[in-house]
C-alpha cells in the first residue's frame, strides 16, 4: 500500500469528451478513467486537470496538411508529429472535460497545446521541447514533491507528463487502471510503459493507495 501524504498532487491529464467513446479520437475505454478517478481525487491535497486545447487549424491536425491522413507522421521543422483527426477545438464541447468528471475537486485546471503552430504533449513542456506550460513552478510552490497520474491517454500525454516530470525532478508514478491508451500503432502502449519504467515511473493501481 501506498499512503497519500502532503506533498502529494494528482495530475488528471485529458479527461475530455474528444478522447472519450463517441468523441474525434477516442481511445478505447476512455470514459472508463472517471469514476477511478473521482474515487481517489478528494485524498491528494492537490488536484490539476488538464486540458489540450487547441485552436482551430491547429499544426497537428491531419485537415491542416494537404493529403494527408490521421495517424500519418510528419517532420516539422526537425520533429516527428503524429496528424490527428481534428479534436479538442478550444471552446467547443469535444474540449469540455467529461461531464461525470468531479470537477469540483479540481485547484488548478491547466490548459496546453495552444500555440496554432506548436502542439503539446506533455503538461510541462511543449513538443519543441522549450516552452514551459508552468506547471512544474506552480507545483513547487505548493511544496509537491510527488505527482500522481491517471487520464488519456496512457502513451501519448500521460506518457510525456511522466517522463517531463521526472525531468524538473518529480517523482513520478502512474495509476494504471486511472488510465487508457491509444495504443496506434499497436504497441505503443508497451513501448510507453517501458520508456516510463526506465525513468523510474512506478505503476500503481489505485486500490494500492491509502489516504
Ligand atoms: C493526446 C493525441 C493528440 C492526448 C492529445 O491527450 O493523449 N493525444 N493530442
Ligand atoms: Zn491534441
Amino acid at each position: 500500500m501506498e499512503r497519500i501524504q502532503p506533498g502529494d498532487a494528482l495530475i488528471v491529464v485529458d479527461v475530455q469528451n474528444d478522447f472519450c467513446p463517441g468523441g474525434a479520437l477516442a481511445v478505447p475505454d476512455g470514459d472508463a478513467v472517471v469514476p477511478v478517478i473521482n474515487r481517489i481525487m478528494r485524498a491528494f491535497p492537490v488536484v490539476v486537470a488538464t486540458q489540450d486545447w487547441h485552436p482551430d487549424g491547429h499544426i497537428s491536425f491531419a485537415s491542416r496538411h494537404v493529403g494527408r491522413e490521421p495517424f500519418q507522421v510528419v517532420q516539422i521543422e526537425g520533429t516527428e508529429q503524429v496528424l490527428w483527426p481534428d479534436h479538442c477545438v478550444e471552446g467547443t464541447p469535444g474540449a469540455d472535460l467529461h461531464p461525470d468528471l468531479d470537477a469540483t475537486a479540481l485547484r488548478v485546471v491547466l490548459r496546453k497545446g495552444t500555440n496554432p503552430e506548436v502542439d503539446s504533449y506533455s503538461a510541462f513542456v511543449e513538443n519543441d521541447r522549450m516552452t514551459t506550460t508552468g506547471l512544474a513552478g506552480l507545483l513547487r510552490e505548493l511544496g509537491v514533491q510527488r505527482v500522481f497520474l491517471g487520464g488519456l491517454a496512457t502513451d501519448v500525454c500521460v506518457r510525456a507528463t511522466a517522463l517531463d516530470g521526472r525531468r524538473a525532478g518529480f517523482q513520478v508514478i502512474l495509476l494504471e487502471d486511472a488510465c487508457r491508451a491509444v495504443d496506434v500503432p499497436p504497441g505503443n502502449l508497451e513501448k510507453a510503459l517501458e520508456e516510463m519504467k526506465a525513468a523510474d515511473v512506478p505503476i500503481l493501481r489505485t486500490d494500492e493507495l491509502e489516504a
